[in-house]
């Protein structure tokens, strides 16, 4: 049997009641704004210069080359668990770039024009308890200049002969500002430099 336990309410007046509901529309109680929350979390660096490369909260940890999808890969450690621009999964948060170079020339410099691609990895804070470090896996398939591919540099031929040839790759991971080229240096983020081999496809 259920047992109703009535007890008194007390008298509020109409207007009252309509002034109290209006400023909580205007004003949602705090567990409304959960997950629209901006990230309070300032990633205060001394002065100055500010330093580069700082890997406190993300960092590139490894790099390679998948040849059989012609696929440059690396793995991204997230560090921390606030500090990525928003709080919750649902939230915005922000971005993790990376950029991917290829000194195609084989002349030990990274030109401007050796860019084959970039990814984005959004980020967000931890919203379910758990510790990091996390790691991600972010990729790039890009497309050779005519060449090394499938021809050992030979323009016009289709072939998949070639005898592996190597080349140095670079990746560039940038928090929030995504790089402007095969020379940027990131403040948050860091910078790989990976040897690669281009197998034929098999
Ligand atoms: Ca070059």
């Amino acid at each position: 049997m259920k047992i109703r336990v009535h007890t008194s309410r007390p008298w509020i007046p109409l207007g009252l009641a309509v002034v109290v509901l209006a400023g909580w529309v205007a004003t949602p109680p705090a567990a409304a704004q959960i997950g629209e929350l901006p990230d309070q979390c300032l990633r205060a660096l001394p002065c100055c210069p500010p330093p580069t490369q700082v890997v406190t909260y993300e960092e590139l940890v490894a790099c390679g080359f998948y040849p059989q999808e012609t696929r440059l890969e690396c793995i991204v450690n997230v560090k921390q668990p606030s500090c990525y621009g928003g709080n919750g999964i649902d939230a915005s948060g922000s971005f993790e770039h990376v950029l991917f170079c290829v000194d195609w020339n084989n002349d030990g410099v990274f030109g401007q024009n050796e860019v084959v691609g970039e990814v984005t990895l959004q980020m967000h804070n931890e919203s379910a308890g758990g510790a990091g470090p996390w790691s991600y896996a972010v990729y790039r398939d890009m497309v050779p200049p005519s060449g090394p591919r499938t021809s050992n540099g030979n323009v016009g031929l289709t072939t998949t002969q070639t005898n592996g040839p190597t080349y140095h790759a670079r990746a560039i991971l940038s928090y929030d500002t995504a790089p402007t080229g095969c020379s940027f240096i990131p403040q948050f983020g860091n910078v790989l430099n990976f040897p690669i081999r281009l197998d034929p496809i098999r």
